[in-house]
């Protein structure tokens, strides 16, 4: 079945190419974590990844309660693996970070992380 094998083989390309290329980039941590809750106010956020990323094409785009939505400036300067920003959460209610990261091995991953900001 050549058909099945190619679409395996996309699938898998990332664990074909050389171990020092290999890691595309997989959230390890996040301030705020995942279900956090987080006084309104000045909020200073961090990403960090397993691998290195390139942070001018990687994207955060913050949800507010209202549903709008914000791209976040990625701060310019900091250790390869990880990206930071700070927004001003004046509004309780729940949030979403979306995150979409470019890593050194040429490939895009993305995901969310869901908080909520209580009052004062
Ligand atoms: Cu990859």
């Amino acid at each position: 079945m050549p058909a099945c094998r190619i679409v395996i083989a996309v699938l898998f390309g990332c664990m074909l190419v050389p171990a020092a290329a290999r890691a595309h980039a997989i959230l390890m941590q996040s301030t705020p974590a995942a279900g956090a809750s987080v006084p309104a106010g000045r909020l200073d956020m961090s990403f960090r990844y397993n691998s290195r990323i390139d942070r001018t094409r990687s994207r955060l785009v913050l949800t507010s309660p209202d549903r709008r939505e914000s791209v976040l400036r990625i701060a310019p300067s900091g250790p390869p693996e990880l990206i930071e920003t700070s927004a001003e959460l004046s509004a309780p209610g729940a949030y979403v970070v979306r995150w979409q990261v470019l890593a050194i091995d040429g490939h895009i991953t993305r995901g969310d992380v869901p908080f909520t900001v209580t009052g004062h």
